[in-house]
């Protein structure tokens, strides 16, 4: 069974002010990653549900959907950024309703940066990484698609991202939708989740 809902889903920086000033709410946890990246796999494979629009056309959601987990806590949805054949208005509304939100929420407590296990830090991961350091969030890293990747690969990429972001290795998983038990992903994940969450 599924522990999550879909409570809100924000096109606008009005339906986020509304949501931000509701009381009684507890933490967030903000999703990030580059479209396509699988954040809406992800969401569905790790609750056990089909809430989270899986689309094979890049840069298609401009919401942030808030679902609502564990009582009063949020995972929270935001748009992939990266999108090569979208219009500028478009990047302007992503950059609008994501600053936004990690400007004005109080109740960030932990990010979860989604990167592409066989394309990690690539160039519009890299472009996010100094936007980032400005909200000082507890970032942990979560490589997807690792249903991909050779076993004999991972060392290397722990170290890469070690390395480059500066991140400890129990930050940074491994993860498939495909097959969420591979690498221990979704009980990582769950365990990470009650750990945020202090649950
Ligand atoms: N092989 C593999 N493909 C995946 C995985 N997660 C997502 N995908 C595929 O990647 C594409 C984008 O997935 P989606 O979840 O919609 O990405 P989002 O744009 O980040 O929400 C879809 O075609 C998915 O089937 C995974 O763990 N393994
Ligand atoms: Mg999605």
């Amino acid at each position: 069974m599924s522990n999550i809902i879909l409570e809100s889903t924000c096109y606008n920086i009005k339906c986020l002010e509304e949501f931000l000033a509701r009381k009684g709410k507890g933490f967030e946890l903000p999703l990030l990653g580059r479209s396509n990246v699988g954040k809406s796999s992800l969401i569905n494979s790790l609750f056990n549900t089909k809430l989270a629009k899986v689309s094979k056309t890049p840069g298609k959601t401009q919401s942030i959907n808030f679902y609502k987990y564990n009582k009063n806590n949020y995972i929270v949805d935001l748009p992939g950024y990266g999108f090569a054949k979208v219009p500028k208005k478009v990047k302007d509304n992503w950059v609008k309703l994501v600053d936004f939100y990690l400007s004005n929420s109080e109740n960030i407590i932990a990010l979860w940066w989604l990167m592409d296990a066989n394309n990690y830090l690539n160039t519009s991961d890299r472009a996010l990484l100094d936007y980032l350091q400005q909200y000082m969030l507890d970032t942990y890293i979560i490589l997807t698609k690792a249903d991909k990747l050779k076993k004999s690969e991972v060392p290397k990429i722990i170290k890469d991202l070690e390395d480059l972001l500066g991140i400890s290795e129990d930050k940074i998983i491994l993860y498939s939708s495909k097959t969420p038990t591979m690498f221990g992903g979704k009980q990582k994940l769950h365990f990470l989740l009650k750990k945020i969450f202090s649950l």
